[in-house]
């Protein structure tokens, strides 16, 4: 699939940082070395209900982390898939009367008008699920072949049991790994599975639903967790710096992930780091598809609102935190703004080197957007009261915002 336009990336003067980052895994925060290309796979969205601002926010996150490795001189190979065939898509196809390639399409294009209009860098590999399947295949007649899957009814399983560093992504007891696998995507009830955790590697055609060539597997599609590390593997190989996402994401997905990657290659860990963005409230919960209290990009840009507004608001909480959407976020944003653009409007103003260092340190401490904006502030607040008159200033601040933030004043 083709991803969206990238927009410029502005070079700063002096020395970008190394990124420290929370790892879920070890549940501290790690300093990465990633060498002079920096490799990272971000879980894509399922094409419905696209693009909320849970999605922005948990893609905003891992933005930021490219802006803090290319500061740094690093070149990143960024990756993301768009699971263009899974259940609660063909579900919601059902449910409308509507084609669910169609679908699709229609929502991974709106996906990428929403990531152009935010300034979100895009990954250089695109991956859509139908088109990997090619790939899946054979990483699920290896698993099987080795012992790690089985099958059950025509559909193949993987083994938990398999994989001796199973548990190690997500840190969680096996009663809540149950009722987690129950409410996302899993099956445990299931009878005749090994382990009532197992996640399900092929899924055999089902009557009335899209089915593909799976060789020795018999016509059928891929589960979820298996489509991304075909896809990572296939694209970055193991021992890739970030594999992140929403926290929800965390346990079954990225902890099965990790899994099946560790089983096929007999090598540890899949990623250096599991990154995880918090989630996004309205109305006092959680931002979903399932409960539908969801606020899109594209309608608040219909609505006139300026997509840097947006992506301010998303930058003013730290992206592990949980919050909650509301007017007054984004009207916040929009004076802040406002602010900021009269501040890089004026020819002249206060020196801003010091600036260009202070947010550089925040992002580069496990991406702490709140504290940039708080230097920005308070550079902006010395600007439009002083009249210091270093020419370099306004620009430099502009750079570094567009640089660094994504935000282009
Ligand atoms: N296609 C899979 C990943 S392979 C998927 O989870 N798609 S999704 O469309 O449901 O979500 C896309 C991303 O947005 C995931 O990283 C998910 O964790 C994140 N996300 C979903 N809802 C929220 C929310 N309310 N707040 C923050 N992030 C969210
Ligand atoms: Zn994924």
């Amino acid at each position: 699939m083709h991803a969206w336009p990238a927009s410029e990336v502005p070079a700063l003067p002096g020395k970008g940082r190394d990124l420290q980052i929370h790892d879920t895994a070890t549940q501290g925060t790690i300093t990465l070395d990633p060498g002079p290309v920096a490799r990272i796979y971000v879980c894509g969205i399922t094409p419905y209900d696209a693009t909320h601002i849970g999605h922005a926010a948990t893609y905003n996150a891992f933005d930021l982390v490219q802006r803090v490795w290319l500061d740094n001189k690093r070149q990143v190979h960024y990756v993301q898939n768009v699971t263009d065939v899974d259940d609660p898509l063909l579900e919601r196809a059902l449910r409308d009367g509507q084609d669910w390639t169609e679908l699709a399409e229609r929502e991974t294009a709106l996906f990428r008008e929403d990531m152009t209009a935010l300034r979100m860098l895009p990954p250089q590999h695109y991956i859509g699920a139908v088109e990997a399947i090619p790939g899946i295949v054979p990483l699920v007649e290896r698993l099987r072949d080795a012992g790690a899957a089985y099958e059950l009814e025509g559909d193949v399983y993987f083994s938990v049991e398999s994989d001796p560093h199973f548990g190690g992504v997500s840190n969680l007891d096996a009663a809540a790994m149950r009722l987690l696998s129950a409410e996302r995507g899993g099956d445990p009830d299931r009878a005749g599975k090994k382990n009532p955790l197992d996640p399900m590697l092929w899924m055999a055609a089902r009557p009335g639903e899209p089915s593909w060539d799976g060789g020795s597997l018999g016509r059928g599609r891929p589960g979820w967790h298996i489509e991304c590390v075909a896809i990572a593997l296939d694209h970055l190989g193991m021992g890739f710096d970030i594999q992140g996402g929403g926290s929800d994401l965390a346990f079954p997905h990225h902890e099965m992930g990790a899994s099946h990657a560790q089983a096929l290659t007999g090598e540890f860990p899949m990623a250096k780091a599991y990154v995880h963005a918090g989630m996004v409230a309205l109305h006092g919960e959680k931002m979903s598809k399932s409960k539908g209290n969801l606020v899109f990009v594209s309608a608040l840009r219909r609505a006139g609102v300026d997509p840097a507004a947006i992506r301010l608001a998303l930058l003013s909480h730290h992206y592990r935190a949980n919050w909650e959407w509301t007017d007054a976020v984004l009207a916040e944003a929009v004076t802040r703004l406002e602010r900021w653009r009269a501040a890089v409007s004026r020819p002249d103003g206060v020196p801003a080197d010091a600036l260009v260092e202070e947010v550089r340190e925040a992002l580069s401490r496990d991406l702490d957007a709140p504290a940039a904006l708080a230097a920005v502030d308070r550079w902006v607040e010395l600007q439009l009261a002083s009249d210091e008159t270093d020419e370099s200033a306004p620009g430099l601040v502009s750079r570094t915002v567009d640089a660094l933030l994504g935000v282009a004043l």
